[in-house]
């Protein structure tokens, strides 16, 4: 990925040397060797372990949970007031609660409309929405953001408009993917969000080999304002060889990256019980030497605040990997696909409902300090109901993208054997023009 960024070998094994160096009093110092008489042990492997005659196991059951960090109690009261924010004007904080409850709105209606049959999948991220917009608020737009797919937050929180969310939906021909790819999909070109891809964690390495190029282009100039990457995604994916691969990497390339885990309770129909033994993922932030942060993702104030400082830290002395689990629930079913209470009962889910949930806190809050009132919200839940459902008419009335676009971008440009499908699927159309709506494209059987 570097040579292709950078122009060549040689200039990357330059600046691969310069970032070595760099590190390379931490290296050295860990071949040092054993100084006679020394109450340490200077293994290269374990710099700095005692001795001892002590045979004990060391054993995770007796050591305490990670704290969850918290700003704003359940009632919306922040529980400590010198982290009342203060960096932020009210306005603000009113677009970070309009966000989400966008995000919230458009869920509940899209996930009907799959019902009625007018698209085939969706995705809601119901009790997830302080995460991602708390998280997204705290990043620049220079930076780069990788996601997994229950993060529509961060896409409304960076700017990604309804008629974008609405195009990739219905996969018409505004949608910049031209629908090649399932619904909840999505990428946005800038502020860059990369598209999502359906196979779990590979966006973990991908967003690690980012900042490390990131890395090495802050070297090459810095006079450019320096950014990280913010790679997101849920316990489950944590399971995944390739989030192992991408903690390992950023840790001993010292990548500024902020790894956001949702922590939600659940892979699909697997609970976190039995998902892992350990104490949750943040724990295996600390194994790979990485700085780690376990937040309540409820409360939209403690994301943000912990993501803020967590990419500062990511930018400090060339840079660094950090680590935010952010608690949660999810609320809602997997997906469309899915009907959670075959594995969960019915009464959990209505419990955790009514005991918390990151929208009504923050309106709490907002409440608590004359900001918001129930006119106010009667009135912005029917705008952006209103705005919302505007730009699904016009989406789902759109044309499809033309049939060429199946072909196109897969390479520079179409291949013999692409040239030869192509064709196949001509006459195949033209054998069979009943069996397809093919005037539902752009230019009918001319777009091919
Ligand atoms: C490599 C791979 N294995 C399995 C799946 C099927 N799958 C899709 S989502 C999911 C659960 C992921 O759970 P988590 O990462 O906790 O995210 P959440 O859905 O809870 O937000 C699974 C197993 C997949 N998409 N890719
Ligand atoms: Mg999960």
């Amino acid at each position: 990925m570097a040579s292709l960024l950078f122009g060549g070998r040689l200039a990357v094994r330059s600046v691969n040397r310069h970032v070595q160096l760099r590190h390379s009093a931490v290296r050295w110092n860990s071949s040092i060797s054993q100084r006679p008489g020394s109450a340490t042990v200077r293994f290269p492997g374990a710099v700095d372990s005692k001795f001892t005659s002590e045979m004990a196991f060391s054993r995770p059951s007796s050591s305490p949970a990670m704290p969850t960090y918290r700003v704003m109690d359940s009632d919306g009261v922040i529980v400590d007031k010198k982290h009342e924010p203060t960096d932020v004007s009210t306005e603000e904080i009113i677009t970070w609660y309009k966000n989400m409850l966008t995000v919230n709105i458009m869920d509940v209606i899209m996930f009907e409309a799959q019902r009625q049959g007018r698209l085939s999948f969706y995705m809601v991220s119901a009790g997830e929405e302080g995460i991602a917009v708390g998280s997204a608020s705290a990043l620049e737009d220079h930076d780069v953001v990788f996601c997994q797919y229950r993060e529509s937050g961060v896409f409304q929180q960076r700017g990604f408009t309804m008629k974008q969310f609405m195009a990739q939906l219905f996969a018409n021909r505004h949608d910049s993917g031209q629908g090649r790819n399932m619904p909840v999909h999505y990428g946005l070109e800038y502020p860059r969000i990369f598209t999502i891809s359906s196979p779990l964690a590979t966006q973990l390495p991908q967003a690690a080999g980012a900042a490390y190029a990131m890395k090495i282009q802050a070297l090459q100039n810095p006079n450019n304002p320096a950014g990280v990457v913010a790679c997101y995604f849920g316990e489950g994916a944590a399971s995944e060889g390739d989030f192992h691969a991408a903690l390992n990497m950023a840790a001993t390339r010292s990548c500024p990256i902020v790894f956001i885990c949702r922590n939600n309770g659940f892979a699909i129909s697997t609970p976190t019980l039995e998902q892992y033994r350990g104490d949750g993922i943040a724990s295996r932030g600390i194994g790979y030497g990485i700085d780690t942060i376990r937040v309540d993702g409820n409360d939209i104030f403690a994301v943000r605040e912990a993501t803020k400082e967590a990419r500062r830290m990511a930018l400090e002395n060339g840079g660094r990997p950090i680590l935010i689990e952010a608690m949660s629930y999810r609320v809602s079913h997997h997906s469309t696909s899915d009907d959670s209470f075959t594995y969960r009962a019915r009464v959990e889910v209505e419990d955790w409902k009514r005991r918390d949930n990151p929208i009504i806190r923050l309106r709490k809050w907002l409440e608590s300090k004359g900001a918001w009132n129930e006119e106010l919200e009667q009135q912005a839940r029917t705008d952006l109901r209103a705005a919302i459902l505007k730009e699904f008419n016009a989406a789902e009335r759109e044309k499809k993208p033309a049939l060429k676009e199946m072909f196109n971008d897969v390479y520079e440009s179409l291949t013999e054997e692409q040239e030869m499908q192509r064709e196949a699927l001509r006459k195949h159309l033209e054998k069979y023009p009943d069996e397809y709506n093919i005037n539902d494209h752009e230019h009918g059987i001319k777009g091919l």
